[in-house]
């Protein structure tokens, strides 16, 4: 097995994924262009990935697709090891993230349950206070009209706070947090240092847990370890798995929601007067950012228990599957011609997959739209001036094979 972070070679043959995200337009009309059901290659592991809107909703409900890593073939082969840089996104504790069925229900349940929209009015006040505090600290960071960075100084700390909020992580821990979250998403890093990463991980979130079973608090986590009357209660392993996933899930996708957003409108400035002027609402600009510019490129990987035809294309039992959302929100035949533009005026009603489809469909879908839905009109009142720093052609994407996340984004304030 080999995992060259290098860029992919041209040529036919498997579209290789670059993990350095050098070029996110190109890969996207590549794989638009490749079909809807195509063999690409991650980092020298062949997969294949749904690239269109009507096949992705099909699979997304199909049952002989598991998340469980034992049904992939080259698992099993020992063709893919823990010295894959992207085994971290698969190989993980037990949780609704990577169970199905009755036992996925079974883990799923509580946590859905504690971010449907009634319930997270409660939030509402919280992330109002969180961004007021943020909008604050961006002032200071850009008094003078100083170039500051939107994305270090505002919408990451936004939603690593809410989502520690509701999980009852200390607020101490944010900063140590996020680089742990930035080494172990990085194409770039080591892979020794990646198991070390998610060793460190392992251990913080799993004292999370002795603390809450220690002394419960008014979180989700300790909700999750409390059993339900009659029920079964989860075990503490799950209960680490289900809070890793809800933290890594909820700091690291909307961060790209909000700085998509606030870049889109900042390079369509008439979409922005639409919506300053009242013409299109917030809601319009969240959908068609979620669509135009997902903040999962590729979502990492189900496998076929099964041969499965779908668009004339056989995957074969044991292969895995890619669903690569960002080429999905721009299906022309789901979106029109104009899949590829952002446009909040379009005439077609939004229906994207971004958060999913079927029995994983995201569960903190309402918590981010209703955390951008609160930043992006505070932060356009605070700041009718918001202007890019640097020219957008010379802003750079990590290097996240699975995330669409840029490195920086450069703002100034005021004119
Ligand atoms: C990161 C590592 C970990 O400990 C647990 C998880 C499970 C949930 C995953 C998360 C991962 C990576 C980012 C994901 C998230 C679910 C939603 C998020 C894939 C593997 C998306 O980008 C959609």
């Amino acid at each position: 097995m080999s995992c060259p972070v290098t860029p992919p070679a041209g040529g036919t043959g498997p579209l290789a994924i670059d993990p350095l995200v050098q070029d996110l337009t190109g890969e996207t009309l590549r794989l638009r262009e490749a079909g809807p059901l195509t063999r690409i290659e991650l980092l020298g592991v062949p997969a294949w990935t749904v690239t269109r809107h009507a096949e992705a909703r099909a699979l997304l409900t199909d049952a002989r697709l598991v998340k469980d890593i034992n049904a992939w073939g080259a698992w099993q082969r020992g063709e893919v090891t823990r010295d894959w840089p992207l085994i971290g996104m698969i190989d993980v504790d037990r949780s609704m993230f990577n169970t199905d069925g009755a036992e996925h229900r079974r883990l799923r349940t509580k946590t859905a349950q504690a971010v449907t929209p009634r319930r997270l009015e409660n939030l509402r006040p919280v992330i109002e206070g969180i961004t007021e505090k943020l909008l604050d600290e961006l002032a200071a960071a850009g008094a003078d009209g100083a170039p500051v960075d939107l994305k270090s100084v505002f919408a990451l700390p936004l939603p690593m706070t809410v989502i520690s909020e509701l999980m009852g992580v200390d607020a101490a821990h944010h900063a140590r947090l996020h680089e742990l979250y930035k080494a172990f998403f990085s194409m770039l890093t080591p892979q020794a240092e990646r198991l070390a990463v998610i060793a460190e991980l392992d251990e913080f979130f799993t004292g999370v847990v002795a603390e809450k079973k220690a002394a419960p608090g008014d979180d989700l986590t300790s909700a999750l370890i409390l059993a339900d009357e009659g029920g079964e209660p989860l075990t503490d392993e799950e209960v680490v798995g289900n809070l890793k996933a809800m933290v890594a899930a909820g700091h690291e996708t909307t961060i790209s929601l909000i700085v998509n957003a606030v870049r889109a409108l900042l390079t369509h400035p008439d979409q922005l007067a639409l919506v300053l002027a009242g013409e299109v609402s917030w809601e319009t600009v969240i959908e068609e950012t979620l669509r135009w510019n997902t903040p999962t490129t590729h979502l990492l990987m189900r496998f076929a228990t099964e041969d499965i035809e779908i668009a004339g294309t056989v995957i074969p039992r044991g292969d895995g599957l890619v669903i690569s959302y960002r080429a999905i929100g721009w299906d022309e035949d789901q979106h029109g011609p104009s899949a590829h533009l952002f446009d909040i005026t379009r005439p077609t009603p939004i229906r994207h997959l971004t958060f999913g489809h079927g029995p994983h469909i995201c569960p903190g879908a309402a918590l981010s739209r209703l955390e951008a839905r609160i930043a992006l009109p505070a932060l356009f009142a605070r700041f009718p001036a918001l202007a890019p720093a640097v020219p957008d052609r010379e802003l750079r994407n990590m290097p996240v094979l699975t995330q669409n996340d840029l490195q920086a984004y450069p703002v100034r304030l005021t004119g």
